[in-house]
């Protein structure tokens, strides 16, 4: 999709550097193909509308490719990521199957990845129309976050919304739950009852395929209680802490901390934590409310280019995975540059497995308030989720305003 345009199946392209051409591979359509999907432009005709000139049968591919090496001359593969491609790689280039993932080419992943993580005018313009979609599906969701209404009838009626302006189906699975505290709860049978915070971490895909990403958190029956507002404005001022340190050249692990930092600082003022700040940021003590990474980048995909390698997208050859609990799961961890699109979402879970654990481990236990924390083991989680773009100076959000502030979400439930 992203070099050649076309979204079908079956297909294969050969870029030969130094002839300076570029081939697209795939079969004439089949009286089968007319059966059952209808009358359909042919390849030449595709291959015309991308403004490409050369096309050809797949059956010539494993010729191309087999005088190349033949030729003594390198051919570079990114990882095929279904096990029929892997099949189809091993045979074209007349290795064993399990050779293909150490033969895949560095060279090439990271030159689409240099390539992929600055976006231009054009996508930029797809993801924001993609995000004019998820701001009409958060604002539905709050108003139909309403008590005795089950958590599917909000997720049918929003996924339905993503189709019926775009064609295309979500990025991925809604999450939208009443037990926001599990991270990716796709359980979607609860009735909602008054009083509970529900997550709603949804996206649309644009006519080009660009995917949104953005998370609400929303009060059943339109208000907030004040336990729930002051850990809502907790992860609020998360963001804004991490939105107002985006800028390039900064590494995003570094903007996840400054959020850990807003946690650590805030939950002490709550009582939740005690003593100093940065042991709790440098410690990871702070991971017990907040297990996951700030964000990731998003593009066509929704955690861009996932396919290549997290860690290839995500982190450089001098900043490395961290295997700290927590900040392990942090998707991007690179120095930001202009027009990258990241998403940043901080979260604030209350898991009662979790918390019992490290409280029989006694992890923490000079900086955690366990006593404390016994009044919140069914509070649930809030997360706060939009799609950033990254300026000559700073950040900007982008796409539509979607109500994010305790007065906003409350007057957007009552319509
Ligand atoms: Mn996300």
């Amino acid at each position: 999709m992203y070099f050649w345009g076309i979204d079908l199946p079956n297909l294969a392209a050969v870029i030969d550097v130094e002839a300076d051409t570029e081939t697209v591979f795939g079969d004439d359509l089949s009286l089968d193909d007319l059966i059952w999907s209808g009358p359909q432009p042919s390849l030449p005709e595709r291959c015309r509308g991308i403004g490409v000139d050369r096309c050809a049968s797949s059956s010539q591919l494993i010729t191309v490719v087999t005088a190349a090496i033949k030729g003594q001359r390198p051919v570079h593969f990114l990882p095929p990521y279904r096990t029929d491609h892997t099949m189809q790689v091993a045979e074209l280039c007349s290795m064993d199957p399990s050779a293909v993932a150490v033969n895949t080419s560095t060279t090439f992943i990271r030159s689409v990845i240099r390539q992929r993580s600055v976006k231009s005018e054009a996508e930029l313009a797809q993801i924001e129309a993609a995000l004019v979609i998820n701001a009409a599906m958060q604002t539905t969701a709050m108003r139909m976050a309403t008590p005795g209404r089950y958590e599917r009838e909000v997720v049918g009626t929003i996924e339905g919304l993503a189709y019926g302006r775009s064609g295309r189906k979500p990025p991925f699975s809604t999450i939208f739950s009443i037990h926001g505290q599990t991270l990716h709860n796709h359980f979607h049978e609860n009735l909602m009852p008054a009083g509970r915070l529900a997550i709603c971490d949804c996206g649309a895909e644009s006519p080009m395929g660009y995917a949104s990403d953005t998370t609400r958190t929303i009060p059943v029956g339109g208000r907030f209680t004040s336990r729930q507002k002051e850990i809502y404005e907790v992860v609020l001022a998360m963001q804004a802490d991490a939105l107002a340190a985006m800028k390039p050249g900064i590494p995003f692990k570094d903007v996840h901390q400054i959020a850990a930092q807003r946690l650590s600082s805030d939950f002490k003022d709550l009582g939740l934590m005690h003593g100093n700040v940065d042991r709790a940021v440098q410690t990871g003590a702070y991971a017990l409310f907040f297990p996951h990474g700030l964000g990731h980048m998003l593009g066509l995909d929704v955690h861009d280019m996932e396919c290549l390698g997290e860690d290839e997208v995500g982190y450089t050859d001098d900043i490395r995975r961290d295997s700290r609990f927590g900040v392990n799961r942090l998707r991007l961890a690179k120095p930001l540059a202009p027009d990258f699109v990241v998403t940043v979402e901080p979260g604030i879970y209350f898991i009662p497995q979790l918390i019992e654990q490290w409280r029989g481990e006694n992890r923490f236990c000079d900086m955690i308030d366990y006593g404390k924390l016994e009044s919140y083991l069914d509070f649930g989680g809030v997360r706060i989720e939009d799609d950033v773009r990254v300026t000559s100076t700073g950040a900007a959000v982008l796409g539509p305003v979607i109500p994010k502030t305790v007065a906003a979400v409350e007057s957007s439930c009552r319509g």
